[in-house]
């Protein structure tokens, strides 16, 4: 079967997940190619490898660049058209899907077959790569891995968690199975916590309540997650985003549970000492995912005839904290 020939794994996103799944798959055996947005991250790439630092700042892990393929975004069609992708992992940030989809069209023939892990932050990129590439078979997953970037090549791995993939489409078992053996078996020999997930739409909307609860917060108040639990008033604040987000879920019909809010509480203690993402965004004054996460939550609201107010509030203090493009 022409499938099987591609044993590749293309992921596109060289930021703290990108070099993480990049790094261990590589270090494991598994075929990757890893693109980056740049040229110059490319070459950094290439000529000093991939590391990724445990907690501690230690190294866990090395593998030298010329054990990696990588190239730039811009040579996709290029490079495509030779070798074309099979299996994409999509690990950009929801702000650069948009730039990103009009780099890697599909190539024209293979775009059938091709397989396409989401792993953003939000909702609302499932859709747009879905029309970007109509005949491809989109997963999605959440992941709790926690990483984050020190320099073009190096990432700490703050923290080791769990990936869900599921697929919201009903396709052929035959696809499936060839997930299983080219991507699922991969991650699991690469030492990642992974699973095939039957209900990937509740775990989307759960993961999407978490960071709409603990994302714009911490970022707001610059504080670490588990700063959050320190105060009454800031519980307070998070249990008003946590309601106004299950009154939309409800509004949708969307399956939730009443254990969210405990895992809400639990994300902040077991990550304790991190930044989220919105609040490193915001400290390094680039685009966040805020309009993916509470903008979207904002919408949802709106289209059930019904206001989220928070939620709203948020999103517009955060927008106008952007200070610069990127
Ligand atoms: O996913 C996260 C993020 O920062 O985006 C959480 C779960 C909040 C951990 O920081």
């Amino acid at each position: 079967m022409e499938a099987r020939r591609y044993k590749v794994i293309d992921i596109i996103g060289a930021g703290s997940l990108g070099l993480l799944f990049a790094g261990r798959l590589s270090a494991s055996g598994a075929a990757v190619r890893l693109w980056t947005r740049t040229l110059e991250q490319a070459r950094v790439i290439a000529r000093e490898g991939i590391t990724v630092l445990d907690k501690e700042g230690q190294v866990a892990l090395h593998v030298s660049g010329d054990k990696l393929k990588v190239a730039p975004l811009a040579d996709w069609q290029r490079l495509n058209s030779q070798t074309p992708a099979r299996w994409i992992m999509f690990l950009t940030k929801q702000g650069a899907i948009g730039e990103v989809l009009g780099q890697i069209q599909p190539v024209a023939q293979t775009e059938r077959d091709t397989g396409i892990i989401c792993l953003q932050n939000g909702i609302g990129h499932i859709e747009r790569i879905r029309q970007a590439w109509p005949k491809a078979v989109v997963y999605s997953a959440v992941t709790t891995e926690g990483a984050k970037r020190q320099g073009a090549a190096t990432i700490v791995h703050a923290g080791a968690g769990l990936t869900e993939i599921g697929c919201l489409e009903d396709r052929e078992e035959e696809h499936h199975n060839d997930f299983k053996q080219c991507v699922l078996n991969r991650l699991l020999v690469a030492g990642f916590d992974v699973c095939l997930s039957k209900e990937i739409e509740k775990g989307i909307y759960r993961k999407l309540l978490i960071n709409a609860v603990i994302n714009p917060l911490t970022a707001v108040w610059r504080v670490r997650n588990g700063e959050l639990l320190s105060e009454p008033v800031r519980i307070h604040m998070m249990r008003k985003l946590y309601d106004e987000g299950i009154q939309v879920y409800e509004a949708h019909g969307i399956r939730w549970e009443s254990a969210w809010w405990d895992q809400i509480m639990d994300v902040c203690r077991s990550t304790a000492e991190n930044h989220s993402s919105m609040l490193a965004d915001v400290l390094a004054q680039s685009m966040t995912e805020v309009a993916s996460i509470n903008g979207q939550l904002v919408q949802m609201a709106k289209r059930a005839g019904m206001s989220a107010p928070t939620h709203e509030v948020l999103w517009q203090l955060i927008e106008g904290m952007r200070l610069k493009e990127g």
